[in-house]
């Protein structure tokens, strides 16, 4: 299938996702908003796929935000439907039991600096730049940007991020726990499909279970959390993987994971 604001390339176990709108430095609209979602229903359908990676095209934006073109005209109810349904598409990354990379490849503002903290792991360009500048622009985070940022780096220096509308670049992104390791521009895709190949290798199950025990229980009180914890490890024992795995440690040799 083709779409007309992203593109969506297999390879192997990994597919890989670009955000493609580059008269726009890849800001979202709701069409974009759509393929995406398209997109995500294909991953999570396709039981050859055991990773996605997000990143924009071209080397200058990850996302430059949600389309302001798009937003400046709408209505309150218009407004708050586009919010919901940025919300309900990144929500799907975070919910898919599959592993999502954000490779971070350039300016990555408001709706993009959602779109990022919404994956599992971000990687980052060295150039890369991340800032929620909503209140800039009269309005507030509305793609969940008031609730992942301060969850990743703290409530004070989310606020002092939204409040003010500065941006970062990625050292101190990297400083402040907004993302995980930075790169070379040029390196940045290798760095992500490795990483990627890297989670490919292990039970696929057990890496969709490890994701649901992490995004759940930060929900909930650790004796819910632990308590789910120890249903989804439960739930490994009905698997081949978990059989397999054990099996090949005993017999010192590489486990061969079936599931997809
Ligand atoms: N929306 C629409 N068009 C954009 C956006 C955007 N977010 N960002 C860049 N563009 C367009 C520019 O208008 C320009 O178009 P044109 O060539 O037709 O004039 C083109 O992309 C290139 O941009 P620049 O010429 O500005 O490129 P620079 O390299 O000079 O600057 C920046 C790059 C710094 C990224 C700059 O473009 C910029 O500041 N962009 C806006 C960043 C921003 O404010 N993002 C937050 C938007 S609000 C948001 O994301 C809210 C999310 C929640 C929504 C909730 C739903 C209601």
């Amino acid at each position: 299938m083709t779409y007309e604001n992203v593109i969506l390339d297999k390879e192997d176990n990994l597919a890989t996702l670009y955000i493609n709108r580059p008269k726009a430095m890849n800001a979202l609209n709701r069409e974009t908003l759509l393929d995406i979602k398209a997109v995500l229903m294909d991953v999570k359908n396709d039981s050859d796929v055991k990773t996605l990676i997000i990143t924009g095209s071209g080397e200058k934006a990850f996302v430059a935000g949600a389309d302001i073109a798009y937003m400046h005209n709408l209505s309150v109810s218009e407004a708050r439907a586009f919010s919901q349904l940025g919300q309900d598409v990144f929500r799907m990354i975070e919910l898919m039991e599959k592993p999502v990379i954000a490779a971070i490849n350039g300016f990555a503002l408001g709706g993009g600096c959602e779109l990022a903290m919404a994956c599992d792991i971000r990687l980052a360009a060295e150039h890369a730049v991340f800032g929620q500048p909503e209140v800039g622009l009269g309005v507030i985070p509305g793609y969940g940007g008031t609730q992942r940022l301060a969850r990743l780096v703290g409530e004070g220096r989310a606020k002092e991020l939204i409040f003010t509308g500065d941006t970062i670049k990625t050292p101190e992104a990297y400083r402040i726990g907004l993302v995980n390791h930075v790169y070379p521009g040029s390196e940045l895709m290798d760095q992500a499909k490795k990483l990627a190949g890297k989670i490919a290798r292990q039970a696929p199950l057990a890496v969709g279970y490890s994701k649901t025990a992490v995004g759940k229980g930060l929900q909930v009180d650790i004796d819910t959390g632990i308590g789910m914890e120890s249903d989804l490890f439960g739930m490994c024992f009905a698997t081949e993987d978990q059989k397999e795995g054990m099996k090949a440690f005993m017999e010192k040799r590489k486990p061969d994971f079936k599931t997809k």
